[in-house]
């Protein structure tokens, strides 16, 4: 780290150079003007970056020990601008002046110098100072890469969170919503609905003779069709808030939130025609040629059934129970097609 030395009086820049180096401060870089100050640090005279290639790196500057008598433009003036400046203005600027009116000095410190020292520069007042600006500075810097660090770990963290939140509710084969979510969801839409006074629907689907696909066409290709279905399956589900998950192996579930079991029929209606239409083939099938699905469908409407009443929790259950039973019709009814 360095100390820019700004004076325009070269025997003032060779002694402070002298008692610096003495002091242990070995890097240290000189300009004789604020106009050669701002070219160092690669700014134009208005504090703005300017496009030449700078000098010298201003993160490497500590402290900058500026004079304020000077031709041009003088000392505060420069202290303004390099604050003004967005990269410099966190380096401590120390007046070192022989104008020590009050006046000038408060000009000095609202144009943000922290200190100042007077001329005649005295060897003990200017090591004080320097010091201690320099020790504040290192301090500040410490703090704020700690802060910065500190940052970066709390998105990382944040980050893996969000990710392993993923992994948590979302299928891995399917890449659909698992389970886990369609039981919260689920849970959701319940409470939502009772509050609301609105119908939900229902739908649990599952492939027909999958046993007989994997068995005929091999697991993997198994695990193909699976990911196919999940795809057209969450295109096929059209209003927002509409929701579908894997239920189970080869078992999907439909939410329809605000659904009246008319429009729940609909709805299963052109999920199985549209499973259907993506015509993959399943020559082992007993009732097509290609792979079709079962659909149970089922609807509360807690605008007809006073619900609230009943507080027992398996009324969920039953709920679903009554999805998996029309689904069982379904299939006792030749599957390929929806029951209520
Ligand atoms: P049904 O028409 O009565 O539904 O007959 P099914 O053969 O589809 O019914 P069953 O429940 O007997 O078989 C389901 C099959 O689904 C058995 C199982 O190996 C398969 N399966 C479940 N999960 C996966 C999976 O992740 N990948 C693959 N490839 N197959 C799976
Ligand atoms: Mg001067
Ligand atoms: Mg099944
Ligand atoms: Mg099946």
């Amino acid at each position: 780290m360095a100390i820019l030395i700004v004076d325009d009086d070269k025997t003032i820049r060779f002694m402070l150079e002298r008692l610096l180096n003495k002091a242990g401060y070995e890097d240290l870089y000189f300009a004789s003007s604020p106009k050669e100050t701002f070219k160092l640090l690669g700014i134009d005279d208005n504090g703005q970056k300017e496009n030449t290639d700078f000098k010298i790196d201003s993160s490497n500057i500590e402290l900058i020990l500026m004079d304020i008598m000077m031709p041009d433009i003088d000392g505060i003036e420069a202290c303004e601008r390099l604050k003004r400046h967005h990269d410099l203005s966190n380096i401590p600027i120390i007046m070192v002046t022989a104008l020590t009116e009050t006046e000038t000095l408060e000009k000095a410190f609202n144009a943000g110098a922290i200190d100042y020292i007077t001329k005649p520069v005295r060897k003990l007042e200017l090591l004080a100072r320097v010091d201690s600006a320099v020790k504040l500075n290192r301090e500040r810097q410490t703090r704020l890469k700690r802060e910065r660090e500190l940052e970066d770990a709390l998105k990382s963290l944040e980050e893996m969170n969000a990710k392993l939140e993923k992994l948590a509710t979302i299928d891995e084969l399917t890449q659909i919503p698992n389970r886990r979510l369609f039981d919260e969801t689920l849970n959701n839409e319940w409470k939502r609905a009772k509050r609301d006074k609105t119908p939900l629907s229902l739908i649990i689907l599952d492939i027909d003779y999958f046993k007989k696909y994997n068995d005929t066409y091999g697991h993997q290709q198994g695990d193909k069709c699976l990911k196919v279905i999940s795809s057209r399956l969450s295109e096929l589900i059209l209003r927002p808030g509409d929701f579908a998950a894997r239920y189970g192996g080869e078992e999907f579930a439909v939410i329809l939130p605000n659904t009246q079991s008319d429009d729940s029929l609909m709805v299963a209606k052109r999920i199985r025609e549209g499973i259907e239409g993506l015509n993959i083939p399943h020559v082992a099938s007993r009732i097509s040629d290609n792979v079709t699905i079962s659909l149970g469908v089922t609807c509360v409407d807690f605008d007809e059934v006073d619900y609230q009443k009943i507080e027992r929790e398996d009324v969920l259950n039953s709920f679903i129970n009554s999805a998996d039973k029309a689904l069982y019709e379904a299939k006792e009814n030749g599957r390929n097609t929806a029951k209520f």
